[in-house]
C-alpha cells in the first residue's frame, strides 16, 4: 500500500515514519524544502527522542521519502495547520490548499483522512470539495476524520499504544479507515462517524484547558487568601472524586490554548465555560507578569537600586524546547519591555541559544538575580535549593513539598 502525508511536521513525520515502519509506502509532502531535503537525508528537523534512528531506517529501507508535491497513492492524509484567524476563528486553508493538492491524483478505491485538528464539519466541506471537483468519486472513494493525540516527546509510544476515534462520512470509510490505521496502532480504533469525531479532539483538548483554568483559578484566590495552593491542591485531591490539575503560568503550547477557540467561534452562545476556561488560563499569565513588575518596584523602592531578575523558563511546559503560544516566554518579553534598563536573565536551559533572547545558564541567573521567577517546571531548576536571600517567585511548583 501507498500513502502521501500531506504535511511532515510534528504529528505528519512522526506518523509517517511509523506507518513506513509497519510497511506501508510512504511520500512525505511539505511545502518547505528544506524539510523535504533533510527529510530525505534522514535527518529529523523536529525534536522528538529515538525518532531520528527510526527516520535513518525507513529513509534507508526506500520505505519512506519525501517530496513538495503529492505523487499517486492509495491513501491520503492531511497533517497540517489548523490555526487561528485575528478573532480567533478557526483557518483551514492549509487544510484545504493540501486538499485541493491532492484531489487530481484521487482514484476510485482511495482513502483520503484528515489528522489536523478541525472545526465541526470540516470533513463533510473537504467531502463536498472534492466531489465538486470530481464527482465521478462520488461513493467511489472513502473519506474519514481521525484526529492524532499524542504528547510531544512520548510520540513513538502513543502513536502506537494511543485509542484512536475514526469518524467517516459513511460506515464504509469509517471502516476503510480503521483497516490502514490497525496497520501500527495497537490502540483500540472506537468507530464514529466525522463530525462525533472532530468534535471529541476539540472536547479532549478543551476538557484539559477547563481543568487547568481551575486550578489557576484557585492559584490566583489562594493568592489573595495567604494560602499555599499546592498544599491545597495536595489536600482537596485525598478525596477520592477530587483530581485538581497543577497551576501555572498560564497555559501554551499549538493545541490546548488553541482547540478550545474552534468550539467558542461557532458555538459562541453555548460555550460559556469554555471561553472563560481560556479567559483564565491566558489572564494567569498576565497576572504573573505584573506580579514580577510590582516585585521589581518593591525591590527597587526597598534597595534604591533596580533588582537582577532571573527569568525560569521559556519553553510552554516542563523539559521541552518549544516556545509556541508559551505563557512563560509572553511574560519574559512583557517584564523585558517595561524593566526600565533591569538586569534581566532569561534562562532556558533545553534550547542552546535563541535569536531574541540572550540565554544565561540556570545556576548562574539563580545565584545572581536578587529576584528568581520560576516560569516552567524544567527537571533542572527541580535541583536548586531553596534561598531566603532572594525573592522567589514560584508560579509552577518547583518547591512544593
Ligand atoms: N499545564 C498546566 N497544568 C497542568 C498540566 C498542563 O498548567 O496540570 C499546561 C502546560 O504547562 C502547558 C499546557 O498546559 O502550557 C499544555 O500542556 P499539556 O501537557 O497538557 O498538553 P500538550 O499541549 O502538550 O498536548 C495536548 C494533549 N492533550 C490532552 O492531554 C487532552 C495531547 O494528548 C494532544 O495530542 C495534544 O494536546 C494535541 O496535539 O492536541
Amino acid at each position: 500500500m501507498k500513502a502521501c502525508f500531506m504535511g511532515l511536521g510534528y504529528i505528519g513525520l512522526p506518523t509517517a515514519i511509523i506507518a513506513a515502519k509497519h510497511g506501508v509506502e510512504i511520500t512525505g509532502v511539505d511545502i518547505n524544502p528544506k524539510v523535504v531535503e533533510m527529510t530525505n537525508q534522514g535527518k529529523l528537523h523536529i525534536i522528538e527522542p529515538g525518532m531520528e534512528e527510526m527516520l535513518q531506517e525507513v529513509v534507508r529501507t526506500g520505505k519512506l521519502h519525501a517530496s513538495v508535491t503529492p505523487e499517486v497513492c492509495d491513501a491520503y492524509f492531511m497533517v497540517v495547520p489548523t490555526p487561528f484567524k485575528g478573532d480567533h476563528e478557526p483557518d483551514v486553508s492549509y487544510v484545504e490548499a493540501a486538499t485541493r493538492a491532492v484531489i487530481p491524483l484521487l482514484k476510485e478505491g482511495d482513502l483520503y483522512v484528515i489528522e489536523s485538528t478541525s472545526p465541526v464539519g470540516t470533513t463533510d466541506k473537504m467531502a463536498a470539495l472534492i466531489f465538486t471537483e470530481r464527482p465521478e468519486l462520488n461513493g467511489k472513494i472513502f473519506i474519514a476524520y481521525c484526529p492524532e493525540r499524542v504528547l510531544p516527546g512520548n510520540v513513538i509510544y502513543e502513536l502506537v499504544h494511543n485509542d484512536r476515534v475514526i469518524g467517516g462520512i459513511d460506515e464504509d470509510s469509517t471502516k476503510k479507515a480503521q483497516e490502514f490505521y490497525s496497520q501500527f496502532v495497537q490502540g483500540t480504533l472506537h468507530p464514529t462517524n466525522c463530525k462525533t469525531a472532530e468534535m471529541c479532539k476539540l472536547t479532549e483538548n478543551s476538557s484539559r484547558d477547563s481543568q487547568i483554568a481551575f486550578a489557576n483559578e484557585l492559584s490566583m484566590i489562594c493568592d489573595k487568601a495567604g494560602i499555599n495552593v499546592w498544599e491545597l491542591i495536595s489536600l482537596a485531591n485525598k478525596h477520592p472524586r477530587v483530581n485538581i490539575l497543577n497551576p501555572g503560568c498560564g497555559v501554551g503550547g499549538h493545541c490546548i490554548a488553541v482547540d478550545p477557540y474552534f468550539i467558542s467561534a461557532e458555538f459562541p452562545a453555548e460555550s460559556k465555560m469554555i471561553s472563560t476556561a481560556r479567559e483564565v488560563n491566558n489572564y494567569k499569565a498576565f497576572w504573573c507578569a505584573e506580579k514580577v513588575q510590582n516585585a521589581m518596584l518593591k525591590f527597587e523602592l526597598k534597595h534604591k537600586h533596580k533588582p537582577v531578575v532571573a527569568m525560569m523558563g521559556l519553553a510552554f511546559k516542563p523539559n521541552i524546547d518549544d516556545l509556541r503560544e508559551s505563557p512563560a516566554k509572553y511574560i519574559t518579553t512583557k517584564v523585558m519591555q517595561s524593566c526600565n534598563n533591569a538586569d534581566i536573565l532569561v534562562v532556558e536551559p533545553n534550547i542552546v541559544s535563541h535569536k531574541v533572547f540572550k540565554l544565561t545558564d540556570y545556576k548562574e541567573a539563580y545565584e545572581n538575580a536578587d529576584i528568581v521567577v520560576f516560569l516552567t517546571a524544567h527537571d533542572q531548576f527541580k535541583t536548586l535549593e531553596w534561598r531566603d536571600d532572594k525573592e522567589i517567585m514560584d508560579f509552577c511548583g518547583i518547591f512544593k513539598k
